[in-house]
């Protein structure tokens, strides 16, 4: 039965410059990167071609993890979805370039007008996601939508929104499976057995059951031991990619003990 195989999200060096990312990118220790469109590391076309030198000399495969801060596909100003839905285009035509099998994003917030307009930030929600999907078709790119955490007002965090989600969008998109995030509501096993045909991507890293720590592995309150049964029984064999902010090479490490 195939294993799961362990990425490295560059979400820890997102403080450096984009030139420590390279460096670190002929370095690391694995096969598969996740790269945060984000921040100091927003990508670009000359970025881009630095990108795939980089990963070709330290033969990489990679991903793009969407950008997130102020992204919001379900904010209800129609020119600012679009302005959003623009940037996100441009992070999933990048994916494309780099040759990623899969972009993962995050699902939409509410705002201050969500109880005014009941319901409306859902439907936004679901149409930036269609939209979204039709640009990675065209770009020839997987997407993945990801699980978001407490105590954050996002629209999808539980089992029950993912279940009303996939009902609605009457559309195939995989779920990118973030452990951590899961954690704050208590729901990984629910997630990883409800959703396991769904789950294409998992991010893992720890945290304290409260806040999300983006924590090294083993230093929260997870049972990882738990975790690994229940991927083994899903059958899971796609990537988990450690999204920690420290303790890298020893989460690596126990990853690896952990789903080897
Ligand atoms: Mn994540």
């Amino acid at each position: 039965m195939a294993k799961p195989e362990i990425g490295l999200s560059m979400l820890y060096c997102l403080r450096e410059p984009f030139t420590a990312l390279l460096k670190r990118l002929r370095e690391v220790d694995v096969n598969h990167v996740e790269i945060p469109d984000e921040g100091l590391h927003t990508l670009n076309q000359r970025r881009v071609k630095s990108l795939k030198e980089a990963a070709k000399a330290n033969n990489l495969d990679l991903v793009v993890h969407a950008p997130w801060a102020g992204i919001n596909i379900a904010v209800p100003s129609a020119v600012l979805r679009r302005t959003i839905l623009k940037r996100l285009e441009k992070s999933i035509v990048y994916a494309g370039q780099l040759g990623c099998r899969l972009w993962l994003f995050h699902p939409g917030s509410k705002t201050a007008l969500s109880h005014i307009y009941p319901g409306k930030d859902w439907e936004q929600n679901l149409d930036s996601v269609r939209a979204l999907l039709r640009v990675a078709r065209r770009e020839g790119v997987e997407v993945a939508i990801e699980n978001t955490p407490e105590p954050y007002p996002n629209l999808m965090k539980t089992v029950r929104d993912f279940h009303r989600f996939y009902e609605e969008l009457d559309d195939n998109i995989g779920m990118a499976l973030d452990v951590a995030h899961a954690n704050l509501n208590n729901q990984i096993q629910d997630f990883i057995r409800q959703f396991h045909e769904k789950i294409v991507h998992m991010h893992v890293s720890d945290n304290d059951g409260a806040n999300d720590l983006h924590q090294g592995i083993g230093y929260g309150t997870i049972n990882w031991e738990s975790v690994a049964k229940t991927v083994k029984e899903a059958e899971y064999s796609n990537l988990i990619v450690l999204e920690s902010t420290d303790h890298v090479e020893e989460s690596l490490r126990f990853l690896r003990k952990l789903f080897g």
